[in-house]
């Protein structure tokens, strides 16, 4: 049962823990291991030169969307649809989907499908969504590469809204699948699922006021929290509204948007525990190979479905017209007192006291037979917290509010993860600009004369080499491909609350910027930014570095600054930047974490921060790791004097293992300095391995060539306008 104590300790305060922490191989060791044939990731069936905008573009919509319409009502014996209507299901499914998505490195979400694989498709919250995605099967066959599950997932859930009379605000095409489990993103490292006794990630009680990291989620296994309150009690309202504000505070979700979409989600459908759940097998990942990928097989007689399902345990539906949108939510939620009960299945939910016979719900498997409904404890929330009750009063008063505010939250749920508007694709794409979509004003391509122009300028006007790299790469860096956000175009690095975060040395940068928007003329500041990079780089000695330019440059009312506050980050092992706070995860991990959020492979990492050091990138004056005499000049030295053997490295006495120096093994004196982030290079064997190719007789004119194409990528990584 959910109350207990127990799994593996989660760090909490600057306890270290793995980067990944407990990975698909942790869970089901006996799963085929697949990724020996695929060590590059090429896994994409369709090929590298696979275009999915293009197949998009082709995509008959509205045969699509009419096929998914007479799916809504088409039920299938061995999954039957609750209410003759399959709509609230795949609203679950859709929302499931893109609700692992996190702000804080942007990873989950709808974008690639996840919910296919491993460890999604195994959560115990995602329970019996396998039906729903194999529903779908006949209609991703029939359109083929034109659709990808992930834009099916939520067009599926869409459609569903639409076909039941709900508010739709639009969609946006153009998630591509991947076809394997993202092996990047930490999930946690408890040794439990929620269902198996783990211990609640804010737990005040053992001092955790927080979930640790990037996590979302209350517990392992859960998209957000556990619906039957706190470690499973129904009885702590404070805990259970604390619960869902702090995840969905994660997931981008102020209070207003976390009502509107718990009440609009809740009008439809109903929850499933008319049974026994021990009978359950195991998750589709673990499950019998005859099962073909299902999971949760029941092992009752009657087959575990229809009016026997069992998914949450928790059973009912919330309103009276459960496959229709109506007002009835927040009525039911609000007019009636309730009381505690405990469904077939044996989980914690509340029953309307002295329920009207017309307020109840029909029975999922027969219109004619009538059954109480139910709510949560989390939607017992939404009458109880007080700062929700008032967002629940509005809404019922005013349903058109109410309509609005669930469709837009639901279209920023589905597209949170998308990026910039360029990137949707479709007839439904939404005109009206959102601030959650960091909106970009278009930029002019400049001329060559331009760009030759202000290049001479920058190259006058006495900012150094360190000075232009550094504001360069501050501007594009905060890159992350998770969720398409940050990068260089829009130069959000002049705005709060970017330009004023410790690790871009705000009045350094400040300086940079007011001298590039003293010369630039009418090219934009973010072009201007780059091309001061493209001019570091020449003036260290390097030739043929390309530029695009064409950026354009947002204003503040553009920035939702409180969302890009997240982004800031706590180490950049590029600039040998370590913040104030300890981190649980250690520095070099941070290093993979982000050159994993750039795209960046392994070699084009070892060639950046090789380069960058030498260059003078390092925050603020900080020695470390500028392993060569010829500052400013791109050479090789870092990595030739990383890898010589006349000196010998050890840790600075006091400094955590964080700092390291390294003296001549015949004279004794000190040589260099070196932080985590440089010696791992020279310690870990396959890093190891790519410097040597670096250091190598004839490496300097390969390294020079790939630092250039690996800063440039880095510079154009936001550049989806181009495409
Ligand atoms: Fe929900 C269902 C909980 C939010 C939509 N959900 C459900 C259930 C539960 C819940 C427990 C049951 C499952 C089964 O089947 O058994 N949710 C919950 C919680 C939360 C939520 C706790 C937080 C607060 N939802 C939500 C949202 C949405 C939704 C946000 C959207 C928008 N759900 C939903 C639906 C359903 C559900 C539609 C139904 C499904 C069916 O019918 O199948």
């Amino acid at each position: 049962k959910t109350g207990d104590v127990g799994g593996c300790p989660v760090p909490h305060d600057g306890g270290v823990r793995a980067l990944l922490g407990r990975t698909n191989k942790d869970w089901w060791p006996e799963m085929l291991a697949t990724e020996i044939l695929n060590p590059n990731g090429s896994t994409n069936p369709h090929g590298e030169d696979f275009d999915y905008a293009e197949a998009f573009n082709a995509l008959d919509y509205n045969g699509l969307k009419a096929d998914l319409t007479a799916l809504m009502t088409d039920s299938q014996p061995w999954w039957p649809a609750d209410y003759g209507h399959y709509g609230p299901f795949f609203i679950r499914m859709a929302w499931h989907a893109a609700g692992t998505y996190r702000t804080a490195d942007g990873r989950g979400g709808a974008n690639s499908g996840q919910q296919r694989f491993a460890p999604l498709d195994s959560w115990p919250d995602n329970g019996n969504l396998d039906k729903a995605r194999r529903l779908l099967w006949p209609i991703k066959q029939k359109y083929g590469k034109n659709i990808s599950w992930a834009d099916l997932f939520i067009l599926a859930g869409n459609v569903a809204i639409e076909s039941m009379g709900g508010p739709v605000f639009g969609f946006g095409g153009g998630r591509a699948d991947v076809f394997e489990p993202e092996r990047d993103i930490y999930w946690g490292s408890e040794d439990k699922w929620v269902n198996q006794g783990v211990q609640t990630r804010i737990a005040p009680e053992h001092g955790f006021q927080q979930i640790e990291g990037p996590l979302a989620a209350i517990q392992m296994g859960l998209i957000y929290v556990n619906p039957e309150g706190p470690q499973g009690n129904p009885h702590d309202d404070a805990g259970m509204a604390r619960d869902m504000k702090e995840t969905f505070a994660r997931m981008a979700m102020n209070d207003e948007e976390t009502v509107a979409l718990t009440a609009g989600g809740h009008t439809f459908g109903k929850a499933h525990g008319n049974g026994d759940p021990s009978t359950l097998g195991a998750a589709p990942a673990g499950s019998d190979l005859a099962a073909q990928g299902f999971g949760w097989v029941s092992g009752e007689a009657h087959g575990g479905i229809g009016e026997h399902t069992v998914t949450s345990g928790i059973e009912g539906a919330w309103t009276n017209v459960p496959n229709k949108w109506t007002e009835n939510y927040f009525r039911l939620l609000l007019d009636y007192d309730y009381e505690l009960v405990k469904s077939p299945a044996g989980a914690n939910q509340w029953q309307p006291i002295d329920q009207k016979e017309e307020d109840m719900a029909p029975a999922a498997w027969d219109p004619n037979l009538k059954v109480p409904t139910m709510m949560t404890t989390a939607d017992m929330q939404l009458k109880r917290d007080p700062a929700y009750r008032a967002i629940s009063e509005k809404f019922r008063n005013d349903h058109e509010a109410f309509k609005d505010a669930f469709a837009r939250a639901w279209f920023k749920l589905t597209h949170r993860d998308m990026g910039p508007k360029v990137r949707y694709l479709g007839p439904e794409v939404p005109a009206e600009d959102l601030i959650w979509q960091d909106p970009i004003p278009a930029g002019t391509m400049p001329s060559d004369a331009d760009v030759k122009a202000v290049k001479d300028k920058i190259a006058a006007s006495g900012l150094t080499v360190s000075q232009l790299i550094k504001a360069a790469w501050a501007s594009a860096s905060t890159y992350r491909k998770s969720d398409h956000r940050g990068g260089a175009n829009g130069a959000r690095v002049a705005l709060a609350p970017q330009k004023d975060w410790d690790v871009n040395e705000p009045q350094l940068l400040a300086k940079v910027i007011d001298t590039l928007n003293g010369l630039r003329g009418s090219m934009s500041l973010a072009d201007a930014i780059v091309l001061g990079g493209v001019v570091g780089l020449e003036k260290a000695g390097a030739t043929n570095v390309p530029f695009t330019g064409g950026r354009g440059d947002a204003t503040a009312e553009q920035t939702d600054a409180d969302s890009f506050a997240v982004m800031e980050p706590e180490a950049d092992a590029f600039r040998n930047y370590v913040g104030k706070k300890k981190l649980a995860v250690k520095t070099e991990e941070m290093m993979l974490d982000r050159a994993s959020l750039l795209g960046l492979s392994v070699p084009e990492m070892v060639v950046l921060v090789g380069g960058l050091r030498v260059l003078g990138a390092n925050h603020g004056e900080r020695g470390h790791g500028h392993l060569t005499k010829r500052s400013g000049q791109l050479t090789n030295d870092f990595f030739v004097n990383l890898l010589d053997m006349t000196n010998v490295w050890k840790a600075v006495d006091g400094s955590g293992d964080e700092e390291y120096v390294a003296t001549d093994r015949a004279g004794g004196h000190e040589a260099w300095r070196a932080t985590r982030a440089d010696l791992i290079f020279g310690s870990n064997a396959e890093l190891r391995a790519v410097c040597e190719v670096y250091a190598e007789k004839g490496g300097e004119a390969k390294f020079a060539k790939d630092f250039v194409k690996a800063w440039t990528k880095v510079m154009n990584a936001d550049r989806f306008d181009l495409a």
